[in-house]
């Protein structure tokens, strides 16, 4: 049930979803089905009693379970007594009245009567005197509540009372305020008259007599003051239900599905809407315990007589009540579940909240809200010591030394040797570095202070460790560490940008150097160049063979034996191609034009590859060949020999224990069935399981720790692989603090000016031991040669060798047409006798008379033998018989 009167901030139906949808996200889909259920919104007005009775009896013929009322406190009575009569469970967001401490009714109130930490405020505050200006009835009876507290505890607190009904008239009052001298207001009014008046407090410049305003009315100071609130001069303390803190990854989720904003977005949840959502979530859970064994709330033909009992009615007397009301409203009080958005929902048996917290905002004096404390239902008011500290001035900060929270991790800090060191001098490293420079920017005094526990920060086990810790109990006002910037962490503490980048790399011990392999003079060229280069000896020798058999320039006159001869036997072409591949001379030289190609393709196929394996050996043989069995994740996860591991509670180990990435899945499998030892509490012990394993123990740890290690003797660790994600270390601060944008500022300008790079050689590299300057470079990776590299002398090669065979066909044509001439006989003959001297070595069939030819240079005599193995022309001797010689150059025979 809704108050039509009131201002609609947000889809009252849509927060009932979202958190009834809550809670079922954590459910099996048959319980989804057997609780499902339907809402319906009835707007009333709520200060008309008769029609919220009608609304009612309506609603109760429609066989509800429970209501959810909003705005209430006017009628509260009214609904109060149908939900007393039906058993029907009321649930509202409206704050209970004094006399509802008294009574077992069948209501539960979400929000908490928290008048009492207002008056611990008030207290702590000292105050003696207050303005109460309120506008609802409502705030009337936190009127009355405030007084029953004074009277009680007998505070001397003078309070002045005005009932005003909108903003002007608050202004009216504030100049009476001004009259009467009281400095001190209690402001109970909605949330959107409460910004507009205080705005107009400053504007009208009665600022000069109020000095502080303790806000009461809403649960959520944030969503009262927006970033056009003006807080001159005034201070402002209110109280916030919402944990915005804690719940800002939730207060996002809810802005991104229900109104549609950026998610990245701030802007403040408003309190109803939570303790709606509370109060779905609340109801859902209440509704699925009672009904878990009974029949499905949306079975209707069961639900209308048998399972719900009598339809209930205004118009049957006597009334009967619904069966199961008991039940539900037993659940509701006896349910301990931790709400969405408002804490504990834990009740009493009169259906008031017990033991919530709430957080204490403050501005002061144009200053950003502040966590300021805490109040709880057990100890009270907690101030936050040191909350406040404001700036003055443009740009420097109050004179108040920070508290500086870091970790021991070498480079990042470290304990100074020297004896009768004090305060920060007894630190060094690059975080110490840095947190002066910093300081140097923004003008702040600070003292470092190394985190008590040695963590970084989780919350495993529901609280948060380490530097997070100490920054959310207000310990420590900044954290300048390794700190790694996390979603889980950006949603309790806030970071500056990055001033390092990052990523989980390997670190593993650095193996032996590889023995000498008696065949490592092949690792320069792959395994397939080598088959490739034998292959193409072999075609290269063939195509050789037969060109020169074809080519007719090929065959010479051997004197000796009086036949003619052809240097390129098959041996011949192989004892040629291997003494040009090895660059060296043969005493045979191609005399033909297809010859002479295949045998240049040939040569430039070997320089090009001669070269190519001297480069690659020189760089082999001076590479230092590690022998390491892992080169990355991926190594690491496909086996078991090799232990590996993480910092604990770090956010590497998060990173494993929430990947989905299938590889990272199975390590965080290993690693989390592995002995406990895998993990280790320092970086140093870490490093140390890596030296001490022999290269049985790996540590995943951030690239920044392990290029540092990498250059401390002994020397002995080393980085493989490439990083497993990226990421960044950022400063942390509180929520809200003054410093956040001076730190964020500070380190663009470090980035900008170079400093960060200087600072990180100085540390990483400078001060290293194993003689490496400046960063490490990129590892020349040598690797042999591969069949891709050489590919275009492969074609060249073939390209050559098909040409030179089309040359000596061509050759071999040319010179049968000649010879077809010459004989006087056909083409087809001389060509069959020209082929059969190329096959079988046997010259020309024997011609007929008519057919014998005038000598021509290059022609071989018709009768001679051919001998297979012959070397140029015998001493004294001149053959041409190439056909491209001099052509007075007559054959000898
Ligand atoms: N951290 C980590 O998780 N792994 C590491 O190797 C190192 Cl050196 C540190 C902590 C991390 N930076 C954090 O902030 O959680």
């Amino acid at each position: 049930m809704l108050d039509s009167e009131k201002s609609k901030q947000y889809d009252i139906m849509k927060m009932i979803r979202y958190g009834v949808g809550k809670y079922y996200k954590s459910k099996s889909s048959e319980d989804r089905m057997r609780n499902h259920f339907e809402e319906e919104i009835n707007e009333v007005n709520m200060d008309n009693s008769f029609r919220v009775g009608t609304s009612i009896c309506n609603l109760v013929t429609k066989r509800i379970v429970a209501l959810l009322g909003i705005h209430t406190s006017n009628t509260l009575n009214t609904v109060k007594s149908y939900s007393n009569t039906f058993n029907i469970p009321y649930i509202t967001t409206a704050m209970a009245v004094n006399s509802s401490k008294q009574e077992h009714g069948f209501q539960l109130f979400l929000r908490p009567m928290y008048i009492r930490a207002v008056f611990d405020l008030i207290k702590y505050y000292q105050w003696k005197e207050a303005f109460y200006l309120y506008s609802t009835n409502e705030g009337l009876e936190r009127l009355q509540q405030l007084f029953d507290i004074i009277t009680e505890e007998g505070y001397p607190l003078k309070i002045k009372v005005y009932r005003v009904e909108n903003a002007s008239e608050v202004l009216e009052a504030l100049s009476k305020i001004t009259n009467l001298d009281y400095k001190r207001l209690l402001l109970d009014l909605p949330a959107h008259e409460t910004e507009s008046v205080i705005n107009k407090t400053f504007e009208l410049n009665t600022s000069k007599n109020v000095k502080h305003v303790i806000i009461l009315m809403g649960l959520n100071l944030n969503e009262m003051i927006s970033q056009a609130f003006k807080l001159g001069g005034l201070n402002v303390t209110g109280l916030c239900l919402v944990d915005h803190a804690k719940k800002r990854s939730l207060i996002r989720d809810w802005h991104s599905v229900y109104k549609g904003v950026d998610i990245t977005s701030d802007l403040p949840m408003p309190g109803e809407a939570a303790l709606l959502a509370d109060a779905a979530f609340l109801m859902a859970h209440a509704l699925a315990k009672v009904f878990k064994h009974k029949t499905p709330l949306n079975d209707h033909s069961p639900y209308s007589n048998g399972f719900f009992g009598e339809a209930l009615s205004c118009e049957t007397e006597p009334t009967v009540p619904w069966k199961f009301g008991s039940e539900v409203i037993k659940a509701l009080k006896e349910t301990n579940l931790t709400g969405l958005f408002t804490g504990p929902l834990v009740f009493d048996e009169f259906g008031l909240r017990k033991h919530y917290t709430m957080d204490v905002l403050e501005s002061r004096l144009n200053g950003p809200l502040m966590k300021f404390g805490t109040w709880d239902t057990t100890h009270g008011l907690t101030v936050i010591q040191n909350a406040h500290v404001r700036t003055k001035g443009n740009n420097t900060i109050a004179n108040k030394t920070r508290i500086v929270t870091s970790v021991f991790s070498a480079p990042f800090l470290m304990l100074r040797t020297e004896p009768d060191l004090v305060g920060n001098d007894r630190f060094e490293g690059y975080c110490a570095n840095l947190t002066k420079k910093i300081a140097d920017l923004i003008k702040f005094d600070y003292q470092l202070q190394p985190v008590k526990d040695n963590k970084y920060g989780s919350n495993d086990t529901g609280t948060w460790d380490g530097m997070v810790g100490e920054l959310l109990r207000g310990e420590a006002d900044m954290a300048i560490a390794p700190l790694t910037i996390t979603a889980d962490r950006e949603s309790v503490i806030d970071f500056s940008k990055p001033f390092m980048s990052l990523g989980i790399s390997i670190m593993i011990k650095k193996m032996s150097k590889k023995p000498p392999n008696v065949f490592s003079f092949m690792d320069p060229l792959s395994y397939e160049v080598w088959m490739c280069i034998i292959f193409a000896y072999i075609g290269v020798s063939v195509v050789l063979f037969l060109v020169s058999r074809f080519s007719p320039f090929e065959w010479h006159v051997d004197d000796k034996q009086d036949s003619v001869a052809n240097n390129f036997t098959i041996f011949n072409s192989l004892w040629f191609s291997l003494g040009a591949f090895m660059q060296q001379g043969v005493d045979i030289e191609p005399r033909s034009m297809s010859g002479r190609i295949v045998g240049s393709v040939w040569w430039f196929f070997t320089l090009i590859l001669i070269s190519s394996y001297t480069a690659n050996l020189a760089a082999f043989l001076t590479s230092e060949r590690m022998q390491s069995p892992i080169e990355s994740a991926e190594d690491l996860a496909k086996q078991t020999e090799i232990k590996y591991g993480t910092i604990k509670g770090g956010s590497t180990q998060g990173f494993f224990k929430k990947s989905t990435i299938p590889t990272y899945e199975r390590m965080w499998a290993f690693m989390s069935s592995s002995e406990p030892w895998v993990f280790v509490d320092t970086t140093d012990a870490g490093v140390n399981l890596v030296r001490e394993k022999k290269g049985k123990y790996a540590f995943l740890t951030e690239s920044t720790q392990n290029e540092y290690t990498n250059q401390r003797k002994p020397c002995d660790t080393m980085k493989v692989g490439s990083n497993l994600d990226a990421k960044g270390y950022g400063i942390g601060t509180p929520m809200g603090s003054d410093l956040r944008d001076r730190i964020t500022l500070s380190v663009l300008e470090l980035h900008e000016t170079g400093e960060l790079a200087t600072l990180f050689t100085e540390w990483w590299f400078n001060k290293g031991q194993c003689g490496k300057e400046g960063p490490p470079k990129k590892q020349e990776a040598t690797s042999s040669l591969k069949l891709p590299n050489v590919t275009g002398i492969f074609y060249i090669l073939m390209g050559g060798l098909i040409l030179s065979l089309f040359i000596a066909a061509i050759e071999f044509f040319h010179k049968t047409r000649h010879e077809a001439k010459k004989r006087k006989t056909s083409f087809a003959r001389a060509a069959r006798s020209g082929a059969r001297l190329s096959l079988t070595g046997q010259p020309h069939e024997p011609f007929s008379a008519d057919e014998t030819p005038d000598s021509q240079p290059g022609d071989i005599p018709p009768n001679m033998n051919m001998s297979t193995y012959s070397y140029g022309p015998p001493p004294g001797q001149l053959l041409n018989i190439d056909g491209y010689g001099d052509s007075n150059m007559q054959t000898q025979v």
